[in-house]
């Protein structure tokens, strides 16, 4: 079992030159400005190691947290066609072109807020890592501002895109269970 309490934070990357050089596997938390990257490592942490904020375009760099020792959980900005995406000192595609080359790299977590339709970005993103062979996986934030109409409608929009295993995430203990679940599995 993996003790994510065990974190600590290591480095900001303006880009993978910069990233540790351990080699240790990593998992990387994606999606558009906002959408809860930050939070939700924070929440599987159980500590404020990230930075989140109200505000969008808070995440600037690639940030790294070490996990029980032996993997990274890594924060990224958010991407987009948002003003936000553009605050990011870091270019997101070409970060990303490099990551996918990482042998490290053992999943992105992609964070979609259903209660809007997935943007242009996000469905280029998806069929992106789709192609590179990355495994994804998906989570659905802000679930608990949702009502059962809302979640519904939000279940059906996945099932449109094609997405039919994702977490649903309401910052509670059995969403971050199920994470972890996937996470631990992405690293085996
Ligand atoms: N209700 C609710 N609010 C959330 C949830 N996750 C994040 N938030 C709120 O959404 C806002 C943005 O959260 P962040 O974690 O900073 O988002 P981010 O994706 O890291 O954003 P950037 O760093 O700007 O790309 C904050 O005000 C959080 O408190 C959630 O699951 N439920
Ligand atoms: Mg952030």
């Amino acid at each position: 079992m993996i003790d994510f309490k065990k974190a600590r934070f290591i480095v900001s990357a303006p880009t993978l030159k910069e990233k540790p050089a351990d080699g240790l596997p990593s998992i990387l938390f994606c999606g558009r400005s906002n959408v809860g990257k930050s939070t939700i490592i924070n929440n599987l942490c159980g500590q404020r190691l990230a930075f989140s904020s109200k505000k969008p375009g808070k995440t600037k760099l690639l940030n790294y947290f070490l996990i029980d020792d032996s993997f990274y959980l890594v924060d990224s900005p958010g991407y987009g066609s948002t003003q936000y995406a553009t605050l990011t000192t870091i270019n997101f595609a070409k970060m990303m072109e490099d990551y996918v080359k990482e042998p490290s790299l053992k999943a992105v977590v992609l964070l979609l807020d259903l209660r809007h339709m997935p943007g242009k970005d996000d469905q280029a993103f998806i069929r992106y890592l789709q192609r590179c062979g990355v495994p994804l996986i998906y989570v659905l934030t802000k679930c608990d501002q949702m009502n059962q109409k809302e979640l519904n409608e939000a279940r059906k929009i996945a099932e449109k895109i094609g997405i039919t295993d994702y977490v649903i995430s309401r910052g509670d203990i059995r969403s971050l269970d199920s994470l972890k679940g996937k996470i631990q599995s992405a690293l085996r």
